[in-house]
């Protein structure tokens, strides 16, 4: 009985590794003094009425903005751990298995769990706000969204210390990810931590394509929409025809793994290649789907910090629908040495180069913004000057990997890697950073401190050519990726020693903006204007933070960035039309529902990934019950008075004179 115990805790939890156990062992410290202050305060109450059950889209934000930062932690500890190991010829810090799994783990969190929550995070944020609604149009789904994603993030983080990471790649190619080559439950928890989160992401895809369509304010147009809310739309658009795709493959690879199907095994008439087809037609539009609202960002900052209004606001809509459509038809070169012959190729490789295209349209465009602007050099702005280059550079490297000959070459080498990290933190992490920067002061009611921030920026962005222009020498030089490890003849020594050096300044970096988040905290320095960067679109016409309900009353919009314009008019001396009379508002009430059905998909994937029904299917007909609860629940909205708006105005705007 005792030895069946040991046997079963031996497989269950990973032991071994000093590196893993006191990770452990920190896990459970920090859990317990979470457990302890949360119940010496007397805060659970707390947390479950203002957190854990709320449909506030701004709250919601707010917490997918805290997981990311976690996640980015995780994933950056992740990628300095690499750097390390490759920092000298035959280092031996990390085993090879140890090594497999980092660059997997490091790849699925930074993308799945890092970038797609912070874009989330800013979607909730900015959006509703930006557009003059009141909410979501699902807030009820798309608190869902967000729990999804959050016991799906946690799904995939606890293989750290139980049952073991996935090992096989960050998109899991079989036959490695297969049963005959990946008998452990890793790969398990990485089907069922994306699938869960997954659902939850394409559910934000619909929610934010009704929201836009439906819910702007009376007077915006389509083409009134601010540049931000354009990116998210054709960012959701990718999302609700990529998403399924991924599901679907998913799905198929768990057959095979739990029920011995063979869509993917390389006998008995499956093919992997369909594999990596299926998960390229998601997995090259999604690069798109978190860079093109970073594209939305940067052109909200360069308008604002420039004073003037976005240069080619039509072509820029253009671009980036021509982007979204585009992205659907070039997932083949991933994979140019498949051999599927000369024309496949040509097409694949033209379609990329293609997109070069519209691409270069928005640079033009972000320049032509700037020139002859009076130009500020705010934290934000710095970001949006500094991704410009950065992501040039990054987009040639992409045409040069586009020449399908060429490729053969490039392949899977640190090439391939320099040019996707140029692209993934000059484009997307540095655009999510410049973000945040920007709208901070508008979801906590302060700036963050500047001058730390410039320390961070620039530690970020020297670190990031240090660790990362070496690596296009080393990938012409035969490096290829997912070496753990390699001989001192080759050479590759002192370039992967500077590559690691900047590894470690974007590192700091990441401490600075950990520092500047928590001593702007502490100094609270309030922001009572609600628009302290003198921005142009409606998020900066409320008070920060926003009240519960955004807008007393719906803004009639008249023109591109209308809240610049209202502005400009007050400065002539015109003065704006009274407002309307408040009328109670209609808001959504909080509902304990996403938050227990997904942490019973939590144990529905648990129990699968373990192959324990006896845990699935209990779990899996609870969520079946919250479907019926949530279906015949009647009392889920409510409305505020106008007296408690005036009151919560009277404040607000109080606090702003
Ligand atoms: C913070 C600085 C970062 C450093 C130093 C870094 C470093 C690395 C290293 C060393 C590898 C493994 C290369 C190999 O052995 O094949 C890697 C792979 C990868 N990284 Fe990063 N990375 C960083 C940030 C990011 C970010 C922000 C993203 C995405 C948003 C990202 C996405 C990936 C992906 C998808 C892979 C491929 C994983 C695989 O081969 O399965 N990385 N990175
Ligand atoms: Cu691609």
């Amino acid at each position: 009985m005792l030895d069946s115990i040991k046997d079963f805790a031996s497989e269950f939890f990973v032991t071994g590794d000093p590196l893993i156990l006191g990770a452990q062992v920190s896990i459970a410290i920090a859990m317990v003094a979470i457990l302890f202050v949360l119940s010496y305060f007397k805060k659970w109450g707390w947390l479950w009425r203002e957190w854990l059950t709320t449909v506030d889209h701004k709250k919601i934000g707010i917490m997918y903005i805290i997981c990311s930062i976690l996640m980015l932690f995780r994933g950056g500890v992740d990628a300095l751990l690499m750097r390390l190991q490759l920092a000298m010829p035959e280092m031996q810090f990390l085993e090879a298995e140890h090594y497999n799994q980092i660059f997997t783990t490091h790849g699925v969190i930074m993308i799945l769990f890092m970038a797609m929550p912070l874009m989330f995070g800013l979607f909730n944020i900015v959006v509703p706000l930006q557009i003059g609604a009141r909410d979501v149009a699902y807030p009820f789904l798309n608190a869902l969204s967000f729990w999804l994603f959050f016991w799906g993030a946690m799904l995939f983080n606890v293989s750290f210390v139980i049952g073991g990471s996935p090992d096989a790649g960050w998109l899991a190619y079989p036959p490695l990810s297969g049963l005959t080559h990946s008998p452990g439950v890793g790969q398990n928890f990485y089907i069922w931590g994306i699938q869960i989160s997954g659902i939850g992401s394409l559910a934000t895809g619909i929610n934010f394509i009704v929201t836009i369509l439906k819910m702007r304010a009376p007077g915006m147009t389509l083409m009134k929409m601010p540049m931000f809310t354009w990116s998210v739309f054709s960012s959701c658009i990718i999302i609700i025809f990529a998403f399924p795709i991924l599901t679907v493959t998913l799905a198929l690879l768990f057959l095979d793994r739990f029920l011995g199907t063979h869509f993917f095994t390389l006998d008995a008439g499956g093919n992997p290649m369909m594999y990596i087809n299926l998960i390229w037609m998601w997995g090259h539009p999604e690069v798109y789907i978190v860079v093109l609202p970073a594209f939305g960002i940067f052109s909200e900052i360069a308008a604002t910090f420039s004073k003037k209004k976005l240069f080619g606001y039509k072509s820029m809509v253009f671009a980036m629908i021509s982007i979204s459509v585009f992205s659907f038809f070039t997932w083949a070169h991933h994979f140019f040495t498949m051999g599927s012959g000369a024309d496949v190729n040509a097409f694949f490789a033209v379609t990329t180069m293609a997109i070069a295209i519209p691409t270069g349209v928005k640079v033009f465009n972000w320049l032509f913004t700037m020139f002859r602007g009076r130009i500020t050099f705010t934290t934000p702005m710095m970001w949006m000057i500094a991704f410009i280059p950065c992501f040039v550079i990054g987009g040639m490297t992409g045409v040069l990997l586009s020449v399908a000959p060429a490729d053969f070459q490039f392949h899977n080498s640190y090439f391939l890697i320099a040019h996707f990290h140029q692209v993934l933190i000059g484009g997307v992490a540095f655009g999510y950073f410049a973000g945040l920067y920007y709208w901070w002061p508008k979801m906590f009611g302060f700036k963050l401190n500047e001058h730390l921030g410039k320390w961070a920026f620039w530690f970020w962005n020297i670190g990031f050519y240090v660790c990362f222009m070496p690596q296009y020498v080393l990938g012409l030089d035969g490096m290829t990726r997912r070496m753990y490890t390699y001989d001192f003849d080759m050479g590759w020594g002192p370039l992967n020693l500077v590559s690691t050096i900047g590894g470690f300044m974007m590192g700091i970096g990441f401490i600075f903006q950990v520092w500047q988040i928590a001593y702007s905290i502490k100094k609270n320095q309030k922001d009572v204007t609600g628009d302290p960067w003198n921005g142009r679109t409606l998020e900066w016409s409320i008070p920060s933070p926003a009240p519960l309900y955004n807008f007393a009353t719906l803004p009639q919009v008249e023109a591109v960035d209308d809240w610049w314009e209202k502005k400009q008019k007050r400065e002539q001396g015109i003065a704006p039309p009274p407002a309307p009379p408040l009328e109670p508002i209609h808001m959504p009430k909080n509902s304990g529902i996403p938050f227990i059905k997904s942490l019973l998909w939590f144990f529905v994937g648990f129990g699968f990934v373990w192959g324990w029904l006896w845990m699935a299917i209990p779990a899996l007909i609870g969520v079946g019950i919250c479907m019926l609860v949530r279906q015949f629940s009647y009392d889920t909205d409510y409305y505020i008075p106008v007296s408690e708006v005036q009151k919560a105005e009277a404040q607000a705007r109080g606090a702003a004179l």
